[in-house]
């Protein structure tokens, strides 16, 4: 596969089409967690540049799926993309993949996105698998595309074609203000405005969390658009009436020159835009008060910051490079400006002692004190995610990973055994995943609940009664307990 990007399609290309598909994620719900189906996004942007047409499939959102899918290939596809991040979403990614074959069992399934950029060789193995794309696929979507309409399909079955590595420095925008057609599909309110919108203006991350997909994807490199293009794509966003964005970059403030840049433009510009963005609680506390100001200004008014744990022994396990101590500085800042963090984090890491898990549920209380806006996420049970560090701490402690695309696909962490931890801090993991529901009742005001309604007053009773467990050094005793595990059975995935 050549490397230099091909922009010319070929003669008759044009007339097939292109299909990428985005899987379900098993946490969809509309108008709060279907964002822009960006991956896809971003190849139809790139395959639409060059020449061919491209049909975006999501099934999050369509209702008659099979028949939807029938339709499509019956328009014959140079091939089908398929999206997907490991867990639930290959499970969607294959049972599509089965119907495509069925439909139209000549059409050739490439797959791409982070799972098959982890797994290449064994995503290779499912017979539901043609070709795999690993990295940054635009380019490889359309010189895949280009190579197919020139009748090359058999030279590229059975290949794992790697995305040339990330340059550093900027990029041009990965997006185009017109795909996909159906934008309305994917308005989510964003920090109290209505008609928010999501986006990526930059790739990779330069740091080393243990835990993270960065090193093995983007290979700790940080690319991102410039100031200017950001700027250029927000007005467009604002002239078609979007109030709100949510960034879902790995890490938006690697560059603080193209933030401050991207935010005295649209203070400039007077972009009444209302915008979450992820920053690390380290960067903050080395930014000055006017550079916050000016944030505030412009529209940051939620920071999204991994904080992940209160114990710094852990904190250092997970090779985050940010301490407790520092966490709670950038917390202050923060609410001397007026920009409120949503901190989310994890338990039930190999090594972790119920002490590090005490310190978390203290420093979730502590920054809820010294700011009262944050907003704080229930602690997530930790998932040994391919490709990282800590996942082969996980699998040396003796978890069973699974070894297949299918295994994968099945896998159903919220009731399979973390080998690493013993009864005690299974139970107590539990019990903190739980209790924190109720930690921070500032969802009752993100999610637009009635405030005298009779859930909220329900929510708030909960809320007051996990405070009090939280509280507790064993996080007190919860009855309840036995109906939130056969809950949590049956709702499993
Ligand atoms: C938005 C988001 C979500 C959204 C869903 C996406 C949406 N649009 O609605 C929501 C909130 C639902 C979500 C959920 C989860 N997420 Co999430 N999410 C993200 C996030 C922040 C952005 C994804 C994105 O849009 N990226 C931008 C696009 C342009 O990049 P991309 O997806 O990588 O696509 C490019 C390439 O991969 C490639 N490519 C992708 N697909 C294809 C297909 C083909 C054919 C080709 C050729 C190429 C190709 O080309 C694309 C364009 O360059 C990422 C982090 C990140 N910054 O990427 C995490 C991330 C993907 N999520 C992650 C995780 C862990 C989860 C959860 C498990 C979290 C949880 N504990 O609940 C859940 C999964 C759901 C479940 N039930 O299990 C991990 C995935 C790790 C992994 N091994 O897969 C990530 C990487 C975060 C992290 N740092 O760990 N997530
Ligand atoms: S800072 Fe965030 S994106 Fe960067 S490596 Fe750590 S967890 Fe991953």
């Amino acid at each position: 596969m050549p490397s230099k990007p091909t922009t010319k399609p070929a003669p008759d290309s044009t007339r097939r089409p292109v299909l990428l598909i985005y899987p379900g994620t098993g946490l969809d719900i509309k108008a709060v967690s279907v964002f822009l189906p960006l991956s896809v996004t971003f190849l139809a942007a790139a395959l639409e540049r060059a020449g061919f047409e491209p049909r975006i499939l999501d099934l999050r959102i369509e209702k008659n799926r099979a028949e939807k899918l029938r339709e499509e290939l019956a328009r014959k596809p140079l091939y089908v993309g398929i999206s997907a991040m490991t867990g639930r979403q290959l499970h969607g990614g294959l049972e599509a993949a089965r119907l495509a074959r069925r439909f139209s069992p000549g059409t050739p399934l490439v797959w791409g996105g982070i799972h098959p950029s982890i797994l290449p060789e064994e995503t290779l193995q499912n017979p539901l698998v043609d070709l795999v794309v690993t990295g940054r696929g635009e380019e490889a979507a359309v010189e895949i595309a280009r190579r197919i309409a020139l009748g090359e399909e058999e030279a590229l079955r059975g290949r794992v074609i790697a995305a040339e590595p990330e340059k550093s420095g900027t990029v041009g925008p990965g997006a185009s203000l017109e795909i996909p057609a159906n934008r309305q599909n994917y308005i989510t309110p964003v920090v109290g405005a209505a008609r928010g919108l999501a986006y990526v203006s930059s790739r990779g991350c330069p740091h080393r969390c243990t835990y993270c997909y960065n090193r093995a994807v983007n290979r700790s490199r940080w690319s991102g658009d410039s100031a200017g293009s950001v700027i250029e794509y927000l007005k467009n966003q604002a002239r078609l009436g979007i109030e709100g964005v949510i960034f879902f970059d790995d890490n938006f403030f690697v560059s603080r020159e193209r933030v401050r840049e991207i935010a005295a433009a649209i203070v400039e510009l007077g972009l009444k835009l209302k915008i979450k963005a992820d920053c690390r609680a380290d960067y903050l506390v080395e930014y000055d008060d006017d550079f916050l100001k000016l944030l505030k200004r412009a529209g940051f008014e939620l920071l999204y910051i991994g904080a992940e744990s209160g114990s710094d022994r852990m904190l250092e396990m997970m090779r985050k490079d940010v301490t407790v101590a520092q966490m709670r500085e950038a917390n202050r800042r923060l609410a001397r400006v007026g920009i409120r963090p949503h901190y989310s984090f994890m338990a039930g890491l190999p090594g972790e002692e119920i002490e590090d898990m005490r310190a978390t549920m203290a420093l979730m209380l502590r920054l809820k004190e010294e700011h009262p806006g944050a907003h704080l996420s229930p602690v997530k049970t930790y998932v040994p995610y391919p490709g990282t560090a800590l996942f082969d701490t996980a699998v040396a402690t003796g978890f069973k990973a699974p070894r297949s695309l299918e295994e994968w696909s099945r896998c159903n962490w919220g009731s399979r055994r973390r080998a690493w931890l013993d009864r005690e801090k299974s139970r107590f993991v539990e019990k903190m995943t739980y209790v924190s529901l109720g930690l921070d009742t500032s969802s009752v005001e993100l999610s637009g609940m009635d405030r005298n309604g009779f859930a909220t007053w329900g929510f708030l009773k909960f809320a007051g009664l996990c405070r009090r467990r939280c509280r507790h050094p064993d996080l007190g005793r919860i009855p309840e307990m036995f109906l939130i595990r056969a809950a949590r059975k049956l709702f499993a995935p």
